[in-house]
This record gives C-alpha cells, sequence and structure tokens, in this order.
C-alpha cells in the first residue's frame, strides 16, 4: 500500500453520566480520529489519549502535534505502507504510544479491509463473542455506588470493578458484597492513589475475595508493586507501569504483576498489545482487555484482541450504552453479558456519517 494522507478528525463526545476516578471526574469524551487514506482502502484509528495529562504524560493536542510533525512525516518517507513495520518505522521518536498506536491501528485498518480480514482473525481471536465487565466510577455516597452496580448487573454485566480513591475504599467494597454477595466477580482501580505505606490498609480489601487490585501505586514504582504484593492477598495486577512487552517481562520477573491489563493504546498499539498477551501466556499471567472510553471503532477493536486465549479475565469492554446515549458506529450491545467479536474486513464496524458529523469540533488533512 502507498500512504495518501491522514486526516486528524476531533471529535466530541458526551458522557450519559459524569465518570470520577482518582485523578478527575470525565463529563465528556474528546477523542483525536484518525482516517488513513491509501491507494488501496482506508482504515480508522482512535487515539486513546485524554484532553489532559492526567493518567499519563500523553494529551491529546500533544497526540496531534507529533502525528502532525514527526510520525506521520516518517511512515510516508518509509516506502511500502505495511502495518507490522510500522512500530519500526516510528520507533526513533521517544515515547507517544497513543500516538503511535492510533497510526498503527489506522494503517492495520486499512491493510486488513484491503486484504478482506478481520482484526480478530490477523490478532488471534479464538472465540467469537467475549464476557464484559464494567469500570464503575466514585460515586458521592454509598446508596448511590449500590444503585449504579444493580444497574450494571441487571444489564448483564459479568464482574464489576469499583474506582478506589483513599477514603473510597474499604467501605464501598463491603457494601457492594454485602449487598450482591460473594459470587459477584469484583475487583477495584486505584490509578496510582496510594504508597507502599498503605500496604496495611490496602490488606484490609483481603478478606472481600476481589480478582485484583489494579494500579495501587505510582506508574514507576514496580518495585514497590513487588513489596506490596507480599503484604496482601489481593492479587496485584499493573496498568500504567505496562507499556510494553519488555516492561511486562520485567514487572513479571519482579513479582509485580500477578494479573495484567492490557490497553492497546497505552503500549503503542495492537500489535504490541498481542506480544504482550504472549508473554503472559508464557508466565501463566492472566490478562484483560482495560477501555478508555472508546467510541466503537476502538471498542470493536478491543473486543477483537479480548478473544484471545490468554484473555481469561473479562475487561473493561462494555456496551457503548455505558458511556455514550449515541456511538459514531453501529453501537455495541450486550447480549446475556457479552460482546460479539466483529467478523467484517479491518475493524468491522465504520463510523456513520451524520453521527460523526454531528459531534465533529475540527477536522485537519495531513498530506504526504
Ligand atoms: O470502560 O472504557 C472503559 C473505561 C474503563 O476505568 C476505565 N478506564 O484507569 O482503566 C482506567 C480507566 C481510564 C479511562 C483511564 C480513561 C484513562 C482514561
Amino acid at each position: 500500500m502507498k500512504l495518501t494522507g491522514v486526516e486528524l478528525r476531533w471529535i466530541s463526545m458526551p458522557l450519559v453520566a459524569p465518570f470520577r476516578t482518582s485523578f478527575g471526574t470525565q463529563t465528556s469524551r474528546d477523542v483525536l480520529l484518525l482516517r488513513v487514506v491509501t491507494d488501496e482502502a482506508e482504515g480508522w484509528g482512535e487515539c486513546v489519549a485524554m484532553t489532559d495529562p492526567l493518567y499519563s504524560s500523553e494529551y491529546v493536542e500533544a497526540a496531534a502535534d507529533v502525528l502532525r510533525r514527526f510520525l506521520v512525516p516518517a511512515l510516508a518517507a518509509a516506502g511500502p505502507l505495511e502495518a507490522h513495520a510500522v512500530a519500526h518505522v516510528l520507533e526513533p521518536f521517544r515515547g507517544h504510544r497513543m500516538a503511535k498506536a492510533a497510526l498503527e491501528m489506522g494503517v492495520l485498518d486499512a491493510e486488513l479491509r484491503a486484504q478482506g480480514r478481520s482484526f480478530g482473525q490477523q490478532l488471534g481471536a479464538v472465540h467469537d463473542r467475549v464476557p464484559c465487565g464494567v469500570s464503575v466510577g466514585i460515586m458521592d455516597s454509598v446508596p448511590a455506588l449500590l444503585d449504579a452496580v444493580g444497574g450494571y448487573l441487571d444489564e448483564g454485566y459479568v464482574r464489576i470493578k469499583l474506582k478506589i480513591e483513599p477514603g473510597w475504599d474499604v467501605e464501598p467494597v463491603r457494601a457492594v458484597r454485602e449487598r450482591y454477595g460473594d459470587d459477584v466477580l469484583l475487583q477495584v482501580d486505584a490509578n496510582t492513589a496510594y504508597t507502599l505505606a498503605d500496604a496495611r490498609h490496602l490488606a484490609r480489601l483481603d478478606p472481600f475475595g476481589l480478582l485484583l487490585i489494579e494500579q495501587p501505586l505510582d506508574e514507576e514504582d514496580v518495585l514497590g508493586h513487588a513489596d506490596l504484593a507480599k503484604q496482601i492477598r489481593t492479587p496485584v495486577c499493573l496498568d500504567e507501569s505496562i507499556v510494553s512487552a519488555r516492561s511486562a517481562a520485567a514487572a513479571i520477573r519482579l513479582g509485580a504483576a500477578a494479573i495484567v491489563n492490557i490497553k492497546p493504546g497505552r503500549v503503542g498499539g495492537y500489535l504490541e498489545a498481542r506480544k504482550i498477551h504472549d508473554v503472559c501466556v508464557a508466565h501463566g499471567v492472566p490478562v484483560w482487555c482495560g477501555g478508555m472510553l472508546e467510541t466503537g471503532l476502538g471498542r470493536a477493536a478491543n473486543v477483537a484482541l479480548a478473544a484471545l486465549p490468554g484473555f481469561t479475565l473479562p475487561g473493561d469492554t462494555s456496551g457503548s450504552g455505558r458511556y455514550y446515549h449515541r456511538d459514531i458506529t453501529e453501537p455495541f450491545v450486550l447480549d446475556r453479558g457479552h460482546l460479539a467479536v466483529p467478523t467484517g474486513p479491518g475493524l468491522g464496524v465504520v463510523p456513520r456519517e451524520d453521527e460523526l458529523a454531528s459531534v465533529t469540533t475540527a477536522t485537519e488533512w495531513l498530506a504526504v
């Protein structure tokens, strides 16, 4: 394939309800989309960077800038366009994994559409549907949380993840267990809100039989996670700390990660995500697919990834309705707690033109 150009498209999608984590409250999701145009087909990439650099150092405008200034020109200059070579071409540029992931996703989508193959086929999916969990934000009160969790269980979600932070941890977990019982698959996510000095406090979560505690400590504190893992019984899962297959291998060797959350955007793309999956499978470490409030485009690819054999835990692959009244693609709708893996070429979904137009705030064409 030959690259013709890349369209950057900024969209802004209102959330159905505010989503509060230990790093802030979101009421809308501003996403940078990429339309990768080649001589054979077009592909869509979705950049998971947020508006502000609060979850990671990346943010939407930085992603647009690095794509415009460095990544797209380098890819255009690299000769024949092949998805498997994108990461290598972009390697000289440090970091910016979310921007790189979006570009690789767009190229991969174009390539697979040209070949009539799906993301699931390409990545190695072994299931045609995946079980879905849901991430539940920090609430103003325990009753409000219990209502929200009850609603999601009624919708069929097979696993609940509670966002936690100091002051909102043991009590909400206890309340959910007391109300909904010990059979609910339950886990917590701290988004780096604690330090190793909180180990004894976090051990108070031990009696609740949680599947895992996700990223309690700073993203650079891999050794701290290894120490914490010796002091609590809840399995420690890493998210922010895992940025590549190499970092996953190191974290596993150090005893810092009993479980890994794989987010393709955070690690530079779906192909690196598959490598992390392979490393984890080789070490007997279960993985699950994280979410970044993706539109139907990113959701389609995530569901395909989550269908790989090592994804033995339900992911944050919720239905579109968890976050959006209207998605830009055909919405993903839960069927008895599962989502179907798309089977059409590439992502298997495309944006609906009217929906896309109604949420678009700006576009920019990068000719090559
Ligand atoms: O279901 O898409 C989803 C979101 C799941 O909680 C979720 N994501 O820390 O994992 C996280 C959190 C997140 C969202 C992080 C957006 C960064 C941005």
